[in-house]
């Protein structure tokens, strides 16, 4: 029922901070960035689970997979851009949906920046954002009621999953917590500290770590990105000395489009719900994942297990059961916290390399001077 209100209205949302004033040599790097790391991100967690398989071995019966043959590659691509965005959002074409949602959002955005101050146009594409900020509210607070009712809900699907598989879904919740943290795991060490700290800054990625500490703490305790933003940026501005000209924009923007641990986990359980239900995924049918993954990161939330809403999106995307979201909500709020600090290391990775080749940022004081003494 909510998928596509949470998608319009939060995509609207995410665009309002896409101006193109503030998509100037910084928020192109910026942005190219956060796209090429989710990217990145979602390969990651598809890849892991390519090898872990998680779900597998556990069939359960699902009524309403739909076995309709997915289109071809070339097609998916194509069917990006509606016919009729109306008939889109009719018929859940949530591709379709996200596209059309975004160029509309972007060119609010660019009429904005072209038209005088105080027109009518301006006043009236302020008055639409408004109205999408208190849509995205209301939608919000629909699905908070439905998460709280949603946990009997949960407890039912999981008490029916394991009547009906037995232990066998303790390996399967084991299998799905493990290709995540295996995936964060490469995803931090590889991309950020390795590729972007190491690489492209050429600084230490210990010190890196211990200047992001604070962020990282506080965003495994509250798992919310747009709440741990105040540390994040007290963390970038005092502990990694960059300038907040960078950071000002970047990690706003991070906490609201760019969540690779989350992009990452909506890939991992569409592979978890297809060996649930015995259905293996065409190589097709991964890209449309990691595709859709992509695209509905961008308008996820910064707010605790928002995954598991945007969670619908893609796996109806791929026609897989949504049923699977209730089975895996229980544990959600542990593997929440993992994905949460993913997202914030991305943004904090990405606002430092930016912060480096824009001289934005003072690499001998602060953490990047200290010697680490408990790694030494
Ligand atoms: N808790 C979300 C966040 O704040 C991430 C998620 O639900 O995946 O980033």
């Amino acid at each position: 029922m909510i998928i596509v209100p949470i998608i319009i209205f939060t995509l609207l949302m995410a665009t309002r901070e896409l101006s193109p004033k503030n998509l100037g040599k910084v928020g192109g790097q910026v942005i190219l960035l956060y796209i090429a790391t989710t990217t990145v991100a979602i390969a990651m967690g598809l890849g892991m689970s390519n090898l872990i398989n998680p779900g597998a071995g556990m069939t359960v019966e699902q009524t309403d997979v739909q076995t309709e043959q997915t289109p071809s590659l070339v097609d998916q691509v194509f069917n990006i851009v509606p016919e009729n965005p109306f008939a889109a959002i009719a018929e859940g074409n949530i591709l379709a949906i996200i596209f059309f949602t975004l160029i509309f959002g972007l060119g609010m955005t660019m009429v904005r920046a072209e038209v005088e101050s105080d027109s009518a146009v301006r006043n009236g594409i302020d008055t639409i954002f408004d109205v999408v900020d208190a849509g995205a509210e209301v939608v919000f607070k629909i699905v908070w009621g439905i998460m709280e009712f949603g946990v009997l809900g949960v407890f039912a699907l999981m008490a029916a999953l394991f009547g009906e598989v037995g232990v066998q879904a303790i390996s399967a919740y084991f299998t799905l917590s493990l290709t995540l943290a295996l995936a964060i795991g490469l995803q931090i060490s590889l991309v950020y500290l390795l590729l972007i700290i190491r690489g492209a800054v050429g600084a230490s990625p210990v010190a890196f770590l211990r200047g992001i500490k604070e962020a990282l703490i506080t965003a495994l305790s509250i798992r919310s990105s747009t709440a741990t933003l105040p540390v994040s940026m007290s963390d970038a501005d005092e502990n990694l000395r960059v300038e907040e000209r960078v950071y000002g924009f970047s990690l706003p923007l991070g906490a609201t489009i760019n969540m690779d641990g989350t992009s990452m986990y909506l890939g991992i359980v569409a592979v978890f719900a297809a060996n649930m239900v015995g259905v293996s995924l065409t190589l097709v049918e991964q890209f449309t994942i990691l595709l859709t993954a992509l695209l509905a990161s961008i308008g996820t939330a910064g707010v605790p297990s928002a995954s598991l809403v945007m969670m619908t999106a893609v796996l109806t995307q791929v026609g897989l059961p949504l049923e699977v979201i209730g089975m895996i909500a229980g544990i959600d709020p542990l593997l929440d916290r993992l994905r949460t600090m993913n997202n914030i290391a991305g943004d904090l990775a990405v606002t430092t390399v930016v912060a480096k080749w824009n001289d934005a940022i003072d690499l001998s004081s602060g953490v990047w001077t200290e010697t680490p003494v408990e790694f030494s």
